[in-house]
């Protein structure tokens, strides 16, 4: 049942969007707005934390000191985006721990690219032209999307991805200026990865249950559709500045469009490594569990150290209490 308030609440909500302006943590949101951007944010913060696994698995094996330290600094960006996206989503009400309890049981999605193995040191460079590509194009027109804190962590995102973008851009037209063996690697990788890519953008739009909804929120700017077609504009002119070829034979260009036409990525393959089926989706998760639970001892001692600093004050607070935190530590020490 709605009362006059609610719907004076709703107005006031749909007016904010209408002026094209943010809604901002402390205002009223519908409950559906926020389930809404609980998952998508959530999803896309594990994303970020998941998306370490796969480059990670190269950076012992870099080909070069210099590789190994943009590799490095590359998976050390990604888990800065997973922190920003969960502060971000922490505004809505749900803690981190929660976030992290729903992904390692399953509860929530990440991105099925990370359900794919990185079988070469090419796809380090793939990762970065593809994925990152892919990325840049969904996410650029989320710097406006309705959420406040959730718009503002894209802004510094996409400026970090676009650079990711080029560092792998760079790596593969290194190796496709290499030896045969090194342009057969950056191919065979490209292979393997298009479709994957394509399939980042979601489910066509057509079969997509969110993407109306999120759309008239204001969430999301684009559909499935549009960006998919869009990263395939951007791609075709990048694989012919770096000579390979994509795998899609239908792949053409449409003068009447004036866009190209492509292939459908293999959607019951996307069904199924969503549903948990890919070929490294176990892995994933329970190395991340693995690494979670072996980190119980760090959150133990910040939270014993956090009680120390800041005890929670029923009690009147001790004298030492207004001193500076060295001299309070110092009072415990003796
Ligand atoms: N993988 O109604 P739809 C990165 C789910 S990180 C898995 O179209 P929506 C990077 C979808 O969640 C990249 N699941 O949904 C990191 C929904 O299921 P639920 C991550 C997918 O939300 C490290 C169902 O399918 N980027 O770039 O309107 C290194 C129906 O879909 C996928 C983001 O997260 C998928 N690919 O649209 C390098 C961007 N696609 O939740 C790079 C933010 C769909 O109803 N997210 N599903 O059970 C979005 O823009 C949107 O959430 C999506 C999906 C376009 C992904």
């Amino acid at each position: 049942m709605t009362t006059a308030q609610d719907e004076d609440l709703l107005a006031g909500f749909e007016a904010t969007l209408a002026r094209h302006e943010r809604i901002e943590p402390r205002d009223w949101m519908p409950e559906r707005y926020r389930r809404t951007l609980v998952r998508q944010i959530a999803q896309h913060a594990h994303s970020e934390i998941i998306g370490m696994q796969p480059e990670g698995n190269w950076i012992t094996r870099a080909p070069s000191l210099r590789r190994k330290a943009i590799l490095l600094a590359k998976v050390q960006d990604e888990a800065g985006h997973g922190l920003y996206l969960y502060s971000a989503c922490e505004t809505l009400g749900t803690s981190r721990r929660e976030l992290t309890e729903m992904l390692i049981s399953g509860k929530q999605k990440y991105s099925s690219i990370f359900n794919y193995p990185t079988l070469s040191y090419a796809d380090v460079g793939t990762i970065g032209w593809l994925v990152d590509g892919a990325a840049i194009c969904n996410q650029v027109p989320l710097c406006r999307t309705s959420y406040g804190p959730y718009g503002r962590s894209m802004i510094r995102i996409c400026k970090e991805e676009s650079f990711h973008q080029r560092q792998g851009f760079e790596l593969l037209a290194t190796m496709m200026r290499g030896s045969d063996e090194q342009r057969a690697m950056v191919q065979e990788s490209v292979d393997r990865f298009w479709w994957p890519a394509l399939m980042m953008f979601g489910p066509p739009d057509a079969e997509s249950p969110n993407t109306a909804q999120s759309m008239a929120w204001g969430i999301k700017r684009d559909t499935n559709d549009e960006l998919r077609q869009k990263f395939v504009d951007m791609s075709v002119p990048q694989a012919r500045a770096l000579g390979v070829t994509l795998p899609d034979p239908d792949l053409v260009w449409n003068q009447e469009r004036g866009h190209h036409d492509f292939a459908q990525p293999d959607w019951e393959e996307f069904a199924a490594v969503v549903a948990g089926g890919g070929p490294c989706n176990a892995q994933r998760v329970a190395h991340r569990r693995e690494a979670h639970e072996n980190g119980a001892w760090v959150r133990e001692a910040a939270a014993a150290f956090a009680a120390r600093q800041f005890p929670v004050a029923e009690e009147p607070a001790p004298a030492s209490a207004s001193k500076p935190p060295q001299e309070q530590e110092q009072e415990r020490e003796s």
